[in-house]
């Protein structure tokens, strides 16, 4: 039992270690950065490729995908406009911070303003892996159901900003808004929430103009 611990912690300590240097390197570089999480087919890319399509004329953005297998997801992004490149953790359900600076050694951050890190989909693990990323980014979605902050509490009280996705669903699927938020508040109460649909845009101005923000910030710092 005492061994598992002690196993656990130093794999942490390690990612924390390793986590502090990928954000000088961002810093260093002036980039933003967020870690976008979700279950599967929340609408991580879906998001990515709607913040590229809006951004993509006046900022550089460099998109790194994480998944068990594949590039789709990278393909999709640099369709979009962004420089991506793709992680494949081999099966890892989580990406890591030596995962992301693997990945830095292939990449080019010149002029680079934001970077996006898309993690495996997954609600219990990538929390526990900071990667050195300004902000942890949640994406839920309404066909998930409301409960998901009271099943995953640990994902909740671990982020930056919550974006609750696909609310063109929302005629359409038994979710109750005001049970979803009351539970995301009670671990999180001051989490800045963005109600949208990278169908039909709703909700979206918003997103881009808080995002935009955080990009002049992090340059100035
Ligand atoms: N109705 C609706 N579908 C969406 C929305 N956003 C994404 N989707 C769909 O959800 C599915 C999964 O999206 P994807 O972006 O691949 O999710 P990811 O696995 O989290 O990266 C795709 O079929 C998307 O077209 C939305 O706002 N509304
Ligand atoms: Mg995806």
């Amino acid at each position: 039992m005492n061994t598992t611990i002690a196993v656990k912690e130093k794999i942490f300590d390690v990612n924390d270690r390793i986590a502090a240097e990928n954000r000088e390197i961002i810093n260093n570089a002036g980039i933003y950065a967020i870690n976008i999480m979700a279950s599967p087919g929340a609408g991580k890319t879906s998001l990515i490729e709607y913040m590229v399509g809006e951004l993509s004329s006046r900022r550089q953005i460099l998109v790194i995908d994480g998944d068990l297998a594949t590039s789709l997801d990278a393909d999709r992004a640099s369709a979009a406009g962004a420089q991506a490149y793709q992680i494949n953790t081999g099966g890892q359900c989580h990406l890591d911070a030596v995962m992301l600076r693997d990945a830095f050694k292939y990449v080019n951050f010149d002029k680079i303003e934001f970077l996006i890190v898309e993690n495996v989909g997954n609600l219990v693990c990538p929390i526990d892996f900071q990667l050195g990323t300004h902000h942890n980014i949640m994406v839920a979605s309404i066909p998930e159901g409301d409960d998901k902050p009271y099943k995953y509490p640990g994902s909740y009280q671990g982020i930056d900003a919550l974006v609750v996705n696909k609310i063109d669903l929302l005629p359409y699927i038994s979710f109750k808004m005001d049970y979803f938020l009351n539970g995301v508040r009670a671990l999180n109460p001051d989490v800045p929430i963005f109600h949208i649909s990278c169908k039909t845009g709703e909700g979206m101005d918003e997103w881009i103009k808080w995002i935009d923000k955080q990009i002049e910030i992090h340059k100035q710092n």
